[in-house]
């Protein structure tokens, strides 16, 4: 029932949510309010009792530090808190129970220095303000009191800041664990930053640093808790930026910053980055405040600190200028002298991009331009050679070029994971995942599918360990509660893994010669239909549509079996597997089966360890026992799977980034993209688990300082405090079961601690009344 005078938040079209009061008792059907900020009366009809608007929480609790601690919990309050929070305050952490909330500030505070890290250090969780420092100290005093390993589960949208707050939390456990030995790995550790980001991010619309992969890093550490090493896996690189960029991207940042070195290296024949057809179709070659050449010094400079030679760095950029003349060679369909095919594909024998591209790899250049415009097709009795039309030898091309560039990415994971691989054997990690968040866009394709699909994976353990943690702390404190049922999101996972789920459906299509982006969708909708997470679109049969716990998601089928086959033609790679004079390219794209161990770097599947093995993989080619080339998707379930088999064998600590708005502006939060986000990382859920049992929960002693004027002072029993505490609930609190008491605390029901508020506050006013009226007496 509502009554008078209640304080309650009333849906805004803009702003969410806003501040209303309850004019007069609520009668059936209509309720009454004043919106606080304009005066204005608005009625309200309510269609269903149940949901009756939500009530707001006292004022003592905004603000606070823990959203757990609000008495009402839901999505108006987690908003308004956060708000506060970040505007009014400049607060930009904030818990969530276990989870860290960051919301991007768009601007550099203050608060990340040494004496902030040294402030951390040592102390529990609550003594300070929220702070990723705060959570990576909580790691690492975990993993030397239960000497269990750790992971920071790092996740949010686009420009979230989900790679600064991994980048804080390693420089944290640098700075802590740091190694006064001459290896100074930790120094490694944190060089290893700007190379994957030289070759892993990109300027997309949304971040001028977008990472463009997700990755997965693993802090070693001895016996005396000092960094002892660490590696790297890495998952499912954005191939397809290498060939294209839509409008205001651009390509990896390596490239422009190889074109604006071009000078130093005059042999590779680079110009200006406007000049190369895979760097210019975005049509914004710069970024604001990026200086490409100084960027191309650090990468050098971090490159050689983790001990990549000159000579290699010289290979690396061999490659990657190759890449770049290759989509530059101009496939024509003028037919030539001797040959009449009008639709064939054709190279100018005195295309200069071509002979830089065999020159630079040491290849023929007969040899590839034939391969770049022919495919050989085998057939029972014969092998036949045909030219390709422009359309398929342009596609052909691209494909080959993304395979050298994941090969390269996949062999630079590699070196790197050499060069944090010190030869002591790990003890304990704390693994740090900066991984992508859960996406939909307007047209969603095959890389949505799985962004979304790992974050199903994400979520299912996310929920499952909150729930856990909550039935520990209730089992600890010996309360008795009925289990609380969680959103288990399993049949969604189902309905991508099983049998005849997406994957294999999508792995079946790819088989079948005539296999096809529609006949793939059309055995979806045959076989799925069962699934309650699938769903038909209303129009067209090119689409399907997931519901994630997130949102539901339409995916497009386009491209679907081609970005799961992620195939090159055969000839094309073997004419430079072969040929190429490039070590490193031999390396690169060397078979495992038939490497020679001289070398210098073997190939990335001969060097993996056991903790980086199954993600490297996801660049390359994975291969099944048969020797048949796994599909991206098989490679992408696979890789998951470990990742959850490694998390799950840790104690997590979570953080959610939320990017605050769209222009990038400081300190702005827009409402309505914060809960979108709010949702979509799981925040509403933790709540709505939280809230499901005994959200607040306060320790006898603090309750009584609090509460103590709610009892008369002859009830009050010091030397049993807990006594006390049940004779002002069993007086004020009429129902049992909105309260538990625990061993150290007192457990409460959503609510509680707002309603033990207002009655509190209102016998606070009737006291001054009767002070005020005695004294007046007196007077
Ligand atoms: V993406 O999924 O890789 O596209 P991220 O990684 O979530 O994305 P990123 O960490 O790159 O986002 O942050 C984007 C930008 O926000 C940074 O380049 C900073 O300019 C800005 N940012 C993020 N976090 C902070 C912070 N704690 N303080 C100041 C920040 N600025
Ligand atoms: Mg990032």
């Amino acid at each position: 029932m509502v009554r008078k005078d209640a304080r309650i938040w009333v849906e805004h079209p803009i702003h969410v949510w806003e501040g209303a009061t309850v004019t007069s008792d609520y009668r059936s059907g209509v309720l009454i309010v004043k919106i606080d900020q304009t005066g204005e009366i608005r009625q309200i009809k309510i269609t269903d009792e149940t949901k009756l608007p939500p009530l707001r929480n006292p004022s003592l609790l905004i603000g606070q530090n823990d959203l757990t601690s609000l008495s009402y919990l839901h999505e108006p309050a987690v908003l308004y808190n956060l708000k506060v929070r970040f505007c009014d305050r400049n607060a930009i952490y904030t818990y969530c129970g276990i989870v860290l909330v960051a919301i991007n500030p768009y601007y550099d505070l203050p608060i990340y220095g040494d004496e902030t890290i040294m402030a951390y250090r040592g102390q529990s969780m609550g003594d300070l303000d929220p702070h990723i420092f705060a959570v990576s100290e909580e790691a690492y005093t975990k993993l030397e009191r239960e000497r269990r390993d750790q992971s920071i589960i790092v996740s949010g949208e686009s420009g979230a800041g989900k790679t600064v707050s991994a980048k804080y939390a390693m420089r944290y456990f640098a700075a802590v664990g740091g190694n006064s030995s001459e290896t100074q790995v930790e120094r490694k550790v944190l060089a290893s930053s700007p190379i994957m980001e030289a070759i892993g991010n990109a300027k997309t619309t949304r971040n001028d640093n977008s990472s463009r992969f997700g990755k997965f890093i693993e802090i070693h550490f001895d016996q005396q808790y000092r960094i002892s090493g660490a590696s790297m896996r890495t998952y499912l690189l954005e191939k397809s930026r290498v060939v294209y960029q839509s409008p205001d991207e651009r390509n990896y940042h390596i490239f422009y910053q190889l074109c604006a070195a071009a000078h130093y290296m005059p042999e590779l024949k680079l110009d200006h980055q406007d000049s190369f057809h895979y760097l210019n179709q975005g049509g914004c070659p710069n970024i604001d405040g990026v200086d490409d050449l100084k960027a191309f010094n650090e990468t050098k400079a971090a490159l050689s600190t983790l001990g990549v030679s000159e000579s290699e760095q010289h290979q690396m950029f061999t490659v990657l200028a190759a890449i770049l003349h290759l989509g530059n060679v101009h496939l024509a369909s003028e037919p030539d002298a001797d040959d009449q095919d009008s639709d064939g594909a054709y190279i100018d024998v005195e295309d200069e991009h071509l002979k830089t591209v065999c020159s630079l790899l040491g290849i023929s250049k007969p040899e590839l331009s034939r391969w770049l415009t022919h495919r050989r097709i085998a057939s029972a009795h014969e092998v036949i050679v045909s030219r390709m039309d422009v359309r398929k030898a342009e596609f052909a091309r691209d494909a080959l070029a993304k395979r050298l560039y994941g090969e390269l990415f996949a062999w630079l994971v590699q070196a790197v994971n050499r060069a944090l691989d010190t030869g002591h054997a790990k003890r304990h990690f704390i693994g740090v995942l900066d991984i992508y968040g859960f996406e939909t866009f307007e047209i969603n394709s095959f890389e949505q599918f799985c962004i979304n699909y790992a974050n199903e994976k994400l979520q299912q353990q996310f929920n499952s360990h909150v729930f856990k943690l909550e039935q520990d702390e209730y089992i600890k404190e010996e309360i008795s509660w009925k289990m609380i049922d969680f959103y288990d999101n399993q049949p969604c996972i189902n309905l991508i893994e099983d049998r005849l789920g997406v994957l294999a459906l999508l792995d079946e299509e790819c088989r079948v010669p005539q296999g096809s982006d529609r006949g793939f969708v059309a055995k979806l909708h045959d076989k799925c239909a069962k699934y309650p997470h699938f769903l038909k679109p209303r129009f067209g049969d090119a689409a399907f549509i997931i519901k994630h716990f997130a949102d539901n998601v339409e995916y497009q089928c386009g491209g679907f079996l081609e970005k799961n086959r992620d195939t090159v033609l055969e000839e094309q790679l073997e004419s430079i597997r072969s040929g190429s004079a490039c070590r490193l390219v031999r390396v690169m794209l060397a078979d495992p089966e038939q490497t020679s161990s001289s070398a210098t770097l073997p190939p990335p599947s001969r060097r993996r360890t056991t903790p980086s093995a199954p993600l490297a993989s996801l660049t390359q080619p994975g291969r099944r026992a048969s020797g048949q080339k796994q599909t991206v998707g098989a490679q992408f379930r696979a890789s998951l799977s470990a990742l959850m088999g490694t998390l799950s064998a840790t104690t997590p600590h979570y953080v959610r980034c939320i990017k605050p708005n769209d222009t990038k502006q400081p300190f702005q939060f827009d409402a309505a993209r914060a809960v979108h986000q709010l949702r979509a990382c799981g925040v509403l859920e933790t709540i709505r688990i939280s809230s499901a049992g005994f959200p607040s929960r306060w320790l006898y002693q603090d309750f009584f300082q609090r509460y103590r004027l709610l009892c008369r002072y002859k009830d009050i029993d010091r030397a049993n405090i807990k006594k006390t505490c049940s004779i002002i609930l069993e007086k004020h609190v009429k129902d049992p079961d909105k309260y538990q008491f625990g061993a150290t605390k007192i457990f409460f029901r959503a609510g509680q601690v707002a309603y033990l508020e207002k009655v509190r506050a209102d016998l606070q006013r009737l006291y001054c009344v009767r002070v005020q009226s005695c004294v007046r007496g007196f007077l």
